[in-house]
């Protein structure tokens, strides 16, 4: 009895000077384990007198208690102070200055379509979208451009392994709303388009916007006032000079090509096509061509952007550096 008080005294002591969970759990092992000193006490029971053995068990297992709620009380006193020294330690100041988050900034082709659409929007033009992967009907077909056009060479155009292409100009979304709707139609269609061709002003996915206006009675004269105006208001140039130069494509008879003075390089710039749309088309989305009429005129979005803020290579469009993008800040 002696020595096993001896053993709890010293036990006692020594888990007061514990200072982490680790040697907590060494110490335990040290007198509870296997082999443990308070262990050892235990398995003396045998060699000891049949009628002594219960009182001396007993004993045993009241030492072994004290021992562990000794044990348990420092490893509470160990983790509070662990939890301590990691709140301390982890303290944030919340006086301190930020890092200054910067400022995220639209892309120019994005804050181009977004004045795009508000311009048309207060000319009464309403928003159509369409799918990127189109099929040759609503690609070509609808659009009168016949099986042996160029334009529907691989060279041009991206086809899927399904036989699909992805579209090469918006106009499929025209088809779609109108082959849908009843005139008056008057639309907008934005969107990516593609092509195969890439060199310095050329890229294989750019923007495109094309508009539709179908209605009874409209005819060139409606075609030259609405880009003309439309042109003036983008450029921010009340006398801005367009030209419209005699041209072909197959889903417009008769059909331009649209230049605008540019004064500070003192030049022509071609910054887009127009026409009437083609009786064909119009029969394609099933509308009659003896009671209405429509132009449609379509230009990229991308060129007209690096037109407006002065951008010369096409390129910078695409590559995303950040010190070209976050000079782009507000319409
Ligand atoms: C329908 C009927 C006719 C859209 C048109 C053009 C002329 C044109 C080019 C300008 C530069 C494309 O980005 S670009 O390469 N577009 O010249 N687009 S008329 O004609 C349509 C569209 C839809 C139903």
């Amino acid at each position: 009895m002696e020595q096993l008080n001896q053993v709890l005294a010293t036990s006692l002591d020594e888990i007061k000077q514990l200072k982490s969970l680790q040697e907590l759990e060494q110490l335990k092992a040290r007198y509870v384990g296997k082999s443990g000193a308070i262990t050892a006490f235990m398995q003396k029971l045998k060699d000891i007198a049949p009628e002594e053995r219960k009182s001396f068990g007993a004993e045993v297992n009241k030492i072994k208690t004290q021992f562990e709620d000794a044990l348990n009380e420092q490893k509470q006193s160990i983790v509070a102070a662990e939890l301590e020294r990691k709140l301390a330690s982890e303290t944030i100041d919340v006086t301190l200055d930020g890092r200054g988050a910067k400022n995220g900034s639209l892309h120019p082709v994005s804050l181009t379509l977004e004045r795009l659409v508000l311009l048309f929007g207060q000319m009464g033009f309403r928003v159509a979208s369409g799918p990127e992967i189109e099929t040759d009907y609503y690609n070509f077909k609808a659009l009168n451009i016949p099986d042996n056009h160029p334009a529907r060479a691989m060279q041009d155009t991206f086809y899927t392994e399904s036989g699909h292409v992805l579209r090469t100009h918006t106009s499929p979304i025209q088809v779609r709303f109108a082959e849908k709707q009843t005139p008056p139609i008057k639309i907008v269609a934005p969107g990516r388009v593609f092509r195969v061709d890439m060199d310095a002003t050329h890229s294989p996915m750019f923007h495109q916007l094309e508009l539709l206006w179908i209605d009874k009675g409209i005819s060139f004269a409606n075609l030259k006032a609405v880009i003309i105006e439309f042109m003036r208001k983008f450029f921010e140039d009340d006398s801005l000079q367009v030209r419209f130069r005699a041209s072909f494509f197959p889903f417009t008879e008769p059909s331009a090509e649209i230049d605008i003075y540019f004064a500070k390089a003192k030049k022509w710039l071609e910054v887009g096509g127009c026409g009437m749309v083609h009786p064909n088309v119009l029969n394609y989305m099933n509308i009659d061509a003896n009671e209405y009429s429509g132009f449609a005129f379509g230009f990229g979005i991308d060129r007209l952007a690096m037109l407006k803020y002065g951008i010369t290579d096409l390129r910078l469009m695409f590559e995303n550096d950040l010190d070209f993008l976050t000079q782009f800040r507000g319409h």
